[in-house]
């Protein structure tokens, strides 16, 4: 403990840490501070404790996420001496929680109120910030946090006019604290996202005539709000340290077990019994996660998004209103979905009208009411509930200038640039609690307000303990993390959604997915790894020396960390230690879980001659489409030793639908009990025999080519290379994804990615030895890359994955032919593995890389 601990230093003007904000985020920074022994002040613009709570004040703001849930979690007594007289607290209850909390751990002391940050500037030789309120203070500290909460500067409403109205004007955000009496007057509401959505009902039990402006219907569900149910209470009551540890490792900060069932996979009664149940809850998180993929995949989307319109239609009495009310223009969840009481039954009172703004759009506001479409009405009061310029506005709205002068505003001109959601470059000691590229909005907040704040906390104990006074980000470390950011909104169905958390709400404001999408507990887990690497990605200099370890935390895909780590969590053995039927066995086993891919026109099972006459089987994959059609030969992975002409069904059939041609994917014969040469000349042979046999199976004479993943790539490369030695077939193109091309040489990557993306180097080794003897590994029925000419081979398309032992060998191939004269496209699939672009219906990122395979082999064909 240090001899500061306790001081209470509301004047000093040189501390430790400056806080700007004084709500849930600003008081647990108190707590945390004043127990490690900083110096500090808090500087609250509002004139107590409570933030959101604090100046929300509107009729029915209340909390959306189980109170029991919304609270802190660092003084257990809490727990036991605060009783919530509803399962969704009012605004008033959770305000005097938060004034409870600041009394009982004497905080009140150490928060300046009424005083708001103006500006803070960095100075580089002395290390330190200085910030300047709107009182004339200048504060020097260490470090800058900015707790200032991510729905707290109101958005400008952009309405013509409304300068104009003369009567009573009041802000959801920016409520009177002495409330206001609606009784008997005319009130227009604008907006119905959570703040409309809450206070329109209770708007309309006071008010004459209540008219409701709207540009986007929202999808609320009804709240079943009522005293904490005691199930609600029973799991805190039985464990809270272990309940409260559980809402850590959650999606969304609420302990809540994840669905394992698609919507699309039930039948519609089963959908609905479980749709429901969901309903009957009455949370936000549940009804979010009914079915697994309803936030990933648009068909079981639309399925509850269905369910939740029928609701609506059947609570609201006139069809053309309930029909305004039903969102269609967005899935389900995209936007910020509300929770409500008696928000649709409110339009089936006479006194209350909807507007549609998008068909009788707001012309000007008037001295005395609203002209929209083309009529005017008069009101004597407008509610704006238009939100908020969410997670940024707070931030920027104080002039933060950096080292060599940069403004955070110029910096994220085009987004927020930022590591971890916590720190951004240039701006060195400053921090920011449940910032942009964090989960904030999408979790419990209190959950995460307490995860940031103990991780800023920890780590200027960490620096003072190690004689370092300065951290900031490096330029790798945020980039990787703003694009593991993108990467995940790219798999979402969020991004084509015009919400706030888009930033799209505020005209004007890059269109960037704000929040962190990859939940509280992956996102918790990064950050804890980054700490556990020596703080990856931060630059740390003091007089203790100088600390940098850079890199980036998430590189591959999101959806392929998601999956690879589910199959480390299941601890499956070294496919290399099963003997090859068991290996097939394994294999076939887990091949039956995938999702089998999208429908095709027809399926065909044949068999034809292999290079020795004795059958292979193939599948052919019509499109539906009318033929004839183009035809690829197509080679399945697995080593030479697994795998069949269907085990690689999910992406043919991607392939056939998405590209138009036809595939016959071929089995050719397996090591070890066939070795080299025996898949290459199969290969051929059947290249053969389809091209032969073209007319009869549908295909267009003449539009051939091959295609393969991994060793089937390297049978695909093969065959070319002997069509083109043994004139023919003429191909139209190869497209080799993964592909082994040289067994004879070690490349950086299969050491660099030889463990953990599924391929590894001891298993890729395996397959090898069973398949090909050293000394024949040199042919070029073997290696590919060791023709002696790559010369006249058809346009080629290889792919090649950033995280796949294989990739140096795929890169090389491509490179060599370009150098021998052929057409390349090169696709270079960064943050993938070598299986994740053939998952079809599992991977969503490798998608555009197989949009891009089809553009290829219509090329090929074109
Ligand atoms: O704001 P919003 P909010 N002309 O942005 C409309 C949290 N919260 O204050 O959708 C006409 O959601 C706008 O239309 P559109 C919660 O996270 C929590 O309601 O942009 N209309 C929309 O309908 C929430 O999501 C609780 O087309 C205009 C509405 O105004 C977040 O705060 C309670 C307009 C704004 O909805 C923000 O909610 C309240 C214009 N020029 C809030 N501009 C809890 O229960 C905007 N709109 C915890």
């Amino acid at each position: 403990m240090r001899p500061d601990q306790g001081v209470v230093m509301t004047s000093a003007n040189d501390v430790d840490v400056v806080v700007a904000g004084a709500g849930f985020s600003g008081l647990y920074l108190v707590h945390r501070l004043r127990e490690a022994g900083f110096s500090f002040r808090v500087l609250e613009s509002g004139g107590d404790v409570g933030g959101t709570w604090y100046w929300n004040r509107y009729p029915g703001a209340r909390c959306d996420i189980p109170t029991t849930d919304y609270t802190y979690s660092w003084d257990p007594e809490l727990d036991r001496e605060w009783t919530w007289s509803e399962k969704y607290a009012t605004q008033p209850e959770i305000l005097s929680y938060a004034q409870h909390v600041a009394k009982k751990h004497d905080m009140y002391p150490h928060i300046t109120f009424n005083t708001r940050v103006k500006d803070a500037q960095w100075d580089d030789s002395t290390r330190k910030w200085t910030v300047r309120t709107e009182t004339g203070e200048a504060i020097t500290c260490r470090h800058y946090v900015m707790a200032t909460g991510c729905l707290s500067v109101p958005k400008d409403p952009d309405i013509p006019g409304t300068e104009n109205f003369a009567g009573g004007v009041y802000v959801t955000g920016r409520w009177p604290h002495e409330g206001v009496d609606f009784t008997g007057r005319r009130v227009a509401v604008i907006g119905t996202g959570s703040s409309g959505i809450q206070s329109i009902p209770l708007i309309a039990e006071q008010a004459s005539q209540v008219t409701v402006f709207q540009r986007t219907p929202n999808f609320s569900v009804p709240a079943f709000n009522g005293p904490v149910s005691e199930d609600r209470k029973a799991p805190l009551l039985a464990d809270r340290d272990a309940y409260r540890e559980s809402a850590k490792w959650t999606r969304g900060g609420v302990p809540l077990p994840p669905s394992e069932v698609s919507a699309l996979a039930v039948t519609p009664e089963q959908r609905r019994e479980m749709f429901e149940a969901g309903w009957k809850r009455g949370e936000l998180f549940s009804i979010l996660g009914i079915f697994m993929d309803q936030s990933t995949n648009r068909e079981a989307n639309d399925l509850v998004s269905e369910m939740i319109r029928e609701k609506i239609r059947a609570t609201v009495k006139d069809p053309v209103t309930a029909e305004l009310l039903c969102p269609k223009t967005y899935p389900f969840g995209t936007k910020r979905p509300c929770l409500d009481t008696n928000y649709f039954d409110t339009y089936n009172k006479p006194h209350v009208r909807l507007v549609d703004l998008n068909t009788s759009p707001i012309r000007t506001i008037t001295s005395d009411g609203v002209t929209f479409g083309d009529e005017t009405v008069q009101f004597d009061d407008i509610v704006y509930a238009t939100g908020f310029d969410a997670m940024t506005g707070a931030i920027v709205s104080v002039d933060i200038t950096g080292r060599n002068g940069t403004t955070l505003k110029k910096k994220w001109e085009h987004g927020p640039l930022q590591y971890l959601g916590l720190m951004s470059t240039e701006f060195p000691n400053f921090f920011m609690i449940t910032g942009p590229g964090s989960p904030s909005v999408l979790s419990n907040m209190m959950v995460s307000i307490e995860q940031h704040v103990d991780w800023v906390t920890d780590t200027l104990v960490h620096m003072r303990d190690n004689g370092l006074d300065m951290i900031e980000p490096t330029d790798t470390a945020e980039a990787g993390w703003v694009r593991h950011g993108a990467e995940f909104a790219d798999i979402s169905l969020m991004k084509d959604t015009n919400s706030w958390y888009m930033g799209a709400n505020v005209p004007g404001k890059p269109r960037v997915m704000l929040p962190y999408l990859g939940g509280v507990d992956g996102y918790r887990r990064a950050c804890n790894e980054v700490v556990e690497r020596g703080y990856l990605g931060f630059s740390m200099t003091g007089p203790g020396g100088k600390v940098c370890n850079d890199g980036v935390i998430r590189s591959v895909q999101p959806d392929v960390f998601i999956v690879l780590d589910m199959m480390s969590q299941m601890g499956l053995p070294p496919m290399e230690s099963m003997t090859p039927e068991g290996a097939r066995e394994f294999s076939n086993a887990s091949g039956a879980m995938r999702p089998p891919g999208p429908e095709v026109g027809e399926m065909v099972d044949g068999t034809l001659p292999g290079a020795d006459g004795s059958p292979l089987e193939y599948r052919l994959y019509r499109p539906a489409t009318k033929g004839p059609h183009p035809v690829v030969v197509y080679f399945h992975g697995g080593g030479w030793v697994i795998g069949s002409h269907v085990s690689d069904e999910p992406m043919v059939r991607d392939l056939c639908v998405r590209s138009g041609a036809m595939f016959v994917s071929v089995n050719y014969r397996h090591a070890p009990e066939a070795r080299f040469p025996a898949a290459a000349e199969d290969g051929y042979a059947a290249l053969t025999w389809v091209n032969d046999h073209i007319t009869e199976l549908g295909g267009i004479p003449g539009k051939i080519a091959v295609a393969g993943w991994s060793a089937g790539g390297n049978v695909a490369a093969v065959a070319a290379q002997l069509a083109r030695d043994n004139n023919g077939p003429a191909l139209c193109g190869q497209l080799l994804l993964t592909p082994v091309t040289d067994g004879t040489k070690e490349y950086p990557s299969l050491s660099l990615n030889g463990e953990g993306y599924i391929l590894t180097k001891s298993l890729m080794d395996w397959f090898w030895d069973n398949y090909a003897d050293r000394k024949d590994r040199s042919h070029p029925k073997a290696s590919p890359l060791k023709a002696a000419s790559l010369a006249g081979l058809p346009p080629t398309t290889v792919v090649t994955a950033q995280f796949d032992p294989l990739r140096d060998e795929g890169n090389a191939y491509a490179e060599a032919l370009r150098e021998a004269g052929v057409k390349v496209t090169h696709i270079q699939a960064g943050g993938h593995i070598h299986t994740s672009i053939s998952m079809v219906g599992v991977i969503l990122s490798g998608e555009k890389h197989r949009e891009k395979m089809a553009e290829s082999i219509r090329g090929f064909f074109a």
